[in-house]
């Protein structure tokens, strides 16, 4: 579904949704039902046909959840989008139906503890090789590419370590040899970066973040052209079934009309963070997209809106003072998740990225004094006094 509006921050409200086909009900109703009646045991047979439109039951789709499913498409500038029980499940899906065994995976050099966990499985049943590569180079990607290459996946900006990937480089590279670009837009949502107008061909969402905001909801997005996402409709979503509730749907749709004014803020916040923490003698490096001294920052600057609300920073010390200073945190929560309204500070090497094996953590950039800060909604000025005094204690 093309976007309709011309601005994001109608579109986000408005796009979707047609309440004249609901009642007229301002909000979209939940659609709490696991299966459809049919009028005649003839129109059961035209739906599962698919000569005739319309539901049957909710693993195979659900109003609520279409409702969400055409709005991440409008602003992703998708054709199709689709709705997962979570972000794994949205990777999952997407990835299992891009390959066969034997394939080989080009991925970004950092990936998600899990995303890393799932393609070392998909390695060890199915033989499927895996190549990572900080993509800094138009060399680099060509050299790595092989005739068995099935897909290039992407993270960027990368959990935790913040480095971004040339998504209009590697698109281009990517098109040349037919090879479809996977990129999980998590940390920027669609109104700060949007892969598929860079040429990338699927875009996936762990929702539970930015998209959700509130903390409250594990969900997942893939959007891309209709011709593949029917295809993952119709296998890797409806036969694994790691479908979205229709009560998820709803408190994504909720969060997202929110999704700019609180992504403003966020950057907002984080910028102001960013000056505090290069200035503190126990904060060493710090890694932000749109930090002028970042490796990445022109990257950062073409392709993201802006830099985002997550920051990550490496302690002046060991692992040790690395764990005392989340100790010391006084309303700052240690939690793993980000994008939501609180702040959450977490200890990748330990938490998140705690399944990806010491060596290739290593190689990811992830150090043991490595901190991974989602910066909250709260006055920026409290969550700094919180970070000064625990840094201070060290
Ligand atoms: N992709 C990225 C970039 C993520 O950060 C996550 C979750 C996922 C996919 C998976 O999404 P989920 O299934 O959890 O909805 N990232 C997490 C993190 O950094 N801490 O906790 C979860």
């Amino acid at each position: 579904m093309k976007k309709k509006y011309k601005h994001f921050e109608t579109a986000v409200i408005h796009d979707g949704y047609d309440d004249k086909t609901m009642l007229g009900s301002l909000t979209p109703p939940i659609f709490q039902t696991s299966t459809y009646t049919f009028d005649s045991a003839e129109q059961g047979e035209r739906r599962f046909s698919g000569e005739e439109e319309g539901y049957m039951y909710s693993r195979l789709g659900n109003p609520t959840v279409s409702v969400l499913e055409e709005k991440m498409a409008a602003l992703e500038n998708g054709e199709r989008g689709l709705a997962f029980s979570s972000g794994m499940a949205a990777v999952s899906a997407v990835l299992i139906a891009l390959t066969k065994a034997n394939d080989h995976i080009l991925c970004s050099s950092g990936l998600y503890g899990c995303t890393f966990g799932l393609l070392a499985m998909m390695e060890e049943k199915y033989h499927i090789s895996l190549d990572f590569s900080d993509m800094n180079t138009e060399e680099d990607v060509r050299s790595r590419i092989k005739p068995e290459t099935a897909v290039i996946y992407v993270e960027t900006p990368i959990n935790p370590t913040m480095q971004l990937i040339d998504l209009q480089m590697v698109a281009k590279i990517a098109k040349e040899y037919d090879i479809p670009v996977v990129v999980d837009n998590t940390f920027s949502s669609p109104y700060l970066q949007q892969p598929l107008e860079l040429g990338c061909d699927v875009v996936i969402h762990s929702a539970t973040k930015y998209i959700g905001g509130h903390g409250d909801v594990i969900g997942g997005l893939a959007i891309g052209r209709k011709e593949f996402m029917n295809e993952v409709a119709a296998t890797t979503q409806k036969d694994v079934g790691g479908v979205m509730s229709p009560f998820d749907a709803w408190l994504l749709i909720r969060g997202l009309k929110t999704l700019p004014v609180r992504m403003d803020r966020h950057c907002e916040n984080a910028e102001k963070l960013l000056e505090q923490l290069k200035a503190h003698p126990k904060v060493g490096e710090v890694y932000y997209p749109h930090d002028a001294s970042n490796l990445h920052y022109s990257i950062g600057k073409k392709q993201m809106k802006k830099g985002g609300g997550m920051i990550s920073f490496e302690i002046n010390g060991t692992k040790r003072d690395a764990q005392q200073f989340l100790n010391h945190l006084y309303f700052i929560k240690i939690g793993v998740s980000l994008g939501d309204a609180q702040t959450l500070i977490e200890h990748p090497a330990t938490m998140t990225h705690a399944v990806v094996p010491d060596e290739s953590r290593k190689k990811m950039g992830i150090t043991d004094q490595l901190i991974r800060l989602s910066v909250g909604l709260e006055a920026w000025e409290d969550i700094w006094e919180d970070l000064e005094q625990a840094l201070d204690q060290l």
